[in-house]
C-alpha cells in the first residue's frame, strides 16, 4: 500500500467541460500528497483528477466520497470496475455523473479502451485518435474533456495505473550491477557463436551498420513513406498514420505494440543479401534450421514499433527457437533469465502451457525487479539503435522501451538447438505457435525435411532426444504417462535446451 511521506500542497488544473453540461469544479484544494514515491525513484505527478491512494484516507480528516454512493458502497473497487465493464459507452458516460466517486470509476481509461474495441470505431483501421480511449469513443476534443476534482476519492484501484503509467524507467534500467551485464562485442564469427555463444545472450555493437534500414528508418520516415500502410498492434489493425498519432499521445499503463509479421510484404521490402535489399540476416548466426520448411515455416520475423514503455512482459520464444532482436530507433532494456530460472513474479503452470505473471512491465518492474536483480542469473543491457541482441532458445525476457523505437526481429533455429527443438515440437506439440493451420504434424515435417537435407544432423538431434528422455526416466521414474521432463523444485517447465549448462535434469 502507498502511504503519504509528506504533505505537499497542489493547485487543481485548469477545468474544462465535458462538452454536455456537467459543471467541473475550479478551485484549488489542499491535499496530502499523492503517494511515497521514494520507492520509484522519482516523483509521481499528482493524479490529474486528483484521485489519491488508499491509504491516504487514514491520514485525511477531509470527505470520503465513497460514503455518497448509496448502496453501491458495499461493493469493493474491483467488483464496482468490473461491473462498469459491462455498460455501454452511453451508460458508463452517464453512470459517471451520478456522484465523485463513480466519476472517477467511470474516467478510468482501461475501461474505455475495452468499450472500443466492441465499437464499430474498434473495427476501423483509420479514424482520430484524440489522446484517450474514452475521448476517442466520445469524440471529445482535448478542451472538451471533463476535469472534476477528485480528491476526496481514496482508491488503489483507480490511482493504481496512474503510477505504473508514470514510474521512471531510468530507475530499474540504470545502473547495472557490472555481473549482469549482458555481454558486448562489436561482432562475432559464426564459429565464435557457434562453439561458444549460442546459449548466451549478446548485443553486437557493429553488426547491423551496414543495413540500409539502419540508416534510412525513423518512425517519421516510415510515416512519411507508409502512412496508409496497415499494421497489426496487438489486437488492433491500424493504418501507420493512425498508429503514430496513437503512439506520441496515450497515457496507457501498457500501450499498444505494433507487431506485425506481415510487414515485409505490406511495405515490399527485400530481405537478405541481394540488390536493393532493406536488411539481411547476420552472418553471426549462421543456418537457420527451420528454412528446411520453406513457405511452411512458422512465423519468424516482426517489425517491431512502439512508444516509451511500450514492451513485451516476461515470455519465452515459441517452439524453443532462438531470436535476434536489432534496434533501428530507440533504445530498449532487456532483463533476461536462463531456461531453469524460477523468475520472480512469474509463475509457470506445471506443463509450462500457462505464464501468469503481473499484468503490466511496470507493475513488474514495480514488485520484483529489485529481488530479480540479485539473483545470480539475472541479465540485463541497454540495447541501442544500431546494436543486435541474441536472445538463446529457452531465455526468459521482459522488454521495454525506453524511448520511441523501431526494431526488427526474426527467430532461427541454429544447429546447436536443434535437440531442444525436436523436443519442444514433439514433446509440448499442444504449446506450438506460429505454423498455419493446415500443417498438422509440424514435428513430422520438420524431422522429414532434415532427413532429406541433413539427414547426419537430424541423426545428432534424434540421440540428444533419447539421451534425454532416458536421462528424465531416470529421475522421475517412467511413469509420467507422457508428461514432459519439467523443473521440479521451481515448480515449472520449459523447452529444455540440449547440453545446455542451464540443463535442469541432473
Ligand atoms: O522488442 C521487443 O519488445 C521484444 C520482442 C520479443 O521478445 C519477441 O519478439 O519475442
Ligand atoms: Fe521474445
Amino acid at each position: 500500500m502507498l502511504l503519504p511521506s509528506h504533505q505537499r500542497r497542489i493547485r487543481n488544473c485548469a477545468l474544462e467541460k465535458d462538452g454536455d453540461g456537467s459543471q467541473p469544479l475550479s478551485h484549488p484544494v489542499t491535499r496530502n500528497d499523492s503517494q511515497d514515491d521514494s520507492s520509484l525513484g522519482s516523483s509521481i505527478p499528482p493524479h490529474p483528477l486528483g484521485i489519491r491512494p488508499l491509504g491516504n484516507k487514514y491520514f485525511s480528516s477531509g470527505a470520503d466520497a465513497r460514503k455518497s454512493m448509496g448502496a453501491l458502497q458495499v461493493l469493493p473497487d474491483e467488483m464496482l470496475m468490473q461491473l462498469l465493464e459491462s455498460l455501454d459507452a452511453r451508460t458508463l458516460r452517464l453512470f459517471g455523473y451520478t456522484c465523485k466517486f463513480l466519476f472517477a470509476c467511470c474516467m478510468a481509461d482501461d475501461i474505455w479502451k475495452a468499450v472500443f474495441l466492441e465499437s464499430e470505431l474498434g473495427k476501423k483501421s483509420s479514424f482520430e485518435w484524440r489522446g484517450t480511449w474514452r475521448a476517442t469513443v466520445l469524440g471529445l476534443a482535448a478542451a472538451q474533456t471533463i476535469r472534476v476534482d477528485c480528491s476526496s476519492v481514496f482508491s488503489d484501484v483507480l490511482h493504481r495505473p496512474f503510477v505504473c503509467s508514470h514510474i521512471s524507467l531510468r530507475h530499474y534500467t540504470e545502473n547495472i550491477p557490472a555481473a549482469n551485464e549482458i555481454d558486448r562485442f562489436e561482432d562475432l564469427s559464426h564459429e565464435e557463436f557457434a562453439g561458444k555463444w549460442s546459449k548466451k545472450p549478446f548485443i553486437l555493437t557493429e553488426c547491423i551498420r551496414a543495413w540500409p534500414v539502419a540508416r534510412s528508418w525513423t518512425v517519421e520516415s516510415l510515416l512519411s513513406q507508409y502512412a496508409d500502410a496497415v499494421f497489426r498492434a496487438e489486437a488492433v489493425d491500424w493504418s501507420f498514420a493512425t498508429y503514430c498519432q496513437y503512439m506520441r499521445n496515450n497515457q496507457d499503463e501498457s500501450p499498444l505494440y505494433l507487431f506485425d509479421r506481415k510487414f515485409a510484404e505490406k511495405m515490399a521490402l527485400k530481405i537478405g543479401k541481394e540488390e536493393g535489399a532493406a536488411y539481411w540476416k547476420p552472418d553471426c548466426f549462421g543456418s537457420d534450421l527451420f528454412e528446411l520448411l520453406g513457405a511452411e515455416r512458422p512465423a519468424h520475423r516482426w517489425l517491431i514499433i512502439g512508444p516509451e514503455r511500450s514492451g513485451s512482459t516476461f515470455h519465452k520464444d515459441p517452439n524453443a527457437t532462438s531470436a535476434w532482436n536489432a534496434v533501428i530507433q530507440g533504445a530498449k532494456y532487456w532483463i533476461m533469465f536462463p531456461p531453469s530460472a524460477a523468475v520472480p513474479g512469474v509463475f509457470v503452470s506445471r506443463d509450462s502451457s500457462e505464464v501468469t505473471s503481473p499484468l503490466s512491465i511496470a507493475e513488474w518492474l514495480l514488485e520484483f525487479h529489485a529481488e530479480a536483480r540479485q539473483l545470480p542469473e539475472c541479465r540485463e543491457g541497454v540495447c541501442k539503435a544500431g546494436e543486435i541482441l541474441h536472445v538463446p532458445s529457452g531465455w526468459w525476457h521482459l522488454v521495454v522501451n525506453l524511448e520511441d523505437g523501431i526494431a526488427l526481429t526474426q527467430n532461427f533455429v541454429p544447429e546447436s538447438h536443434l535437440g531442444g527443438v525436436l523436443s519442444f515440437l514433439k514433446d509440448k506439440a499442444a504449446q506450438v505457435s506460429g505454423f498455419e493451420r493446415d500443417i498438422s504434424d509440424p514435428y513430422g515435417l520438420f524431422v522429414s525435411r532434415l532427413r532429406e537435407e541433413r539427414p547426419g544432423l537430424l541423426e545428432e538431434g534424434l540421440r540428444q532426444l533419447a539421451e534425454k528422455k532416458r536421462r528424465w526416466d531416470t529421475v522421475v521414474g517412467d511413469d509420467c504417462s507422457g508428461d514432459q521432463p519439467q523443473k521440479k523444485s521451481a515448480g515449472f517447465s520449459f523447452g529444455f535446451g540440449f547440453g545446455d549448462e542451464d540443463d535442469e535434469i541432473p
